[in-house]
């Protein structure tokens, strides 16, 4: 059985439908604990409804980042995780942190990478008049939104999208797109080498792109 932890801050809704997918096809891969640095993530009542160890450590309690960040390897570490899900995790990771877990964390970035890194990306997109947007899987780098892109789920930017009902369209496609690489990493298809992702043993030199217009959501 694989091992997992999730990072949460939030709602949790990514968090969702990972344990969703995981039940439904009875996959080779267990989530082991939920963490979230605000006590009130909604994820974390998801978490305990369906009966998975969580945990909270509040970033506001540590003097610096990298103090947090050590906290979070000591609550980790033991469960010797071989993936750790980003799932709207809200605080930048130090070096020292992504070092530790090289190659095993995952994120996704609201944004059709390399467009678009840091916060604000449907505002961002929608005032570029962009015509598609979406969400990207990567593995996380010690730089931010940097690493190798695993898959991208994308959604057409409609007239008349505010930033509300851009960011509804790009979350529907997220609740694809991230079950879906957990799949492959619980089938053991998915691996990382040299900052390079690896699909079934072949190098992803683009990123598996998932339309919505070719997806149920
Ligand atoms: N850490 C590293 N080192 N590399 C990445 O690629 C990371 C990361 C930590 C989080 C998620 C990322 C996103 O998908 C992520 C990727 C938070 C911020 C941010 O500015 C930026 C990007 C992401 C997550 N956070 C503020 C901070 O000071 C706090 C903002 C808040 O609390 O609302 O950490 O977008
Ligand atoms: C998701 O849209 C994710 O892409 C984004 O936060 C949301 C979390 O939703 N992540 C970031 O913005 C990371 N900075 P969820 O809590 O319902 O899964």
């Amino acid at each position: 059985m694989r091992s997992i932890v999730v990072l949460i801050s939030g709602s949790g809704s990514n968090l969702q439908a990972i344990m969703d997918r995981l039940a439904a096809d009875n996959l080779d891969a267990k989530i082991e604990l939920v963490l979230s640095n605000r006590a009130d993530a909604f994820g974390l009542e998801r978490a305990a409804k369906a009966g998975i160890p969580t945990a909270v450590i509040d970033h506001k309690q540590f003097d610096s980042r990298e103090a947090f960040d050590q906290e979070m390897i000591k609550v980790i570490d033991p469960i010797n995780p071989e993936l750790i899900v980003l799932a709207g995790f809200m605080r930048i990771l130090s070096e020292g942190f992504v070092e530790h877990y090289n190659g095993r964390m995952i994120n996704i970035h609201p944004a059709l990478l390399p467009a678009y890194k840091g916060l604000d990306t449907h505002k961002r997109a929608l005032a570029d008049g962009v015509s598609h947007h979406g969400a990207s899987v990567h593995y996380v780098t010690p730089e931010l939104d940097s690493g190798a892109v695993i898959v991208q789920g994308r959604v057409p930017v409609l007239a008349g999208d505010d930033e509300e009902a851009l960011q509804a369209r790009v979350h529907k496609i997220e609740h694809v797109v991230y079950p879906e690489v957990v799949t492959w990493f619980a089938n053991g298809r998915l691996n990382n080498q040299g900052d390079i992702a690896y699909l079934d043993g072949k190098p992803l030199t683009q990123p598996v792109i998932i339309d919505q217009e070719t997806v149920r959501t």
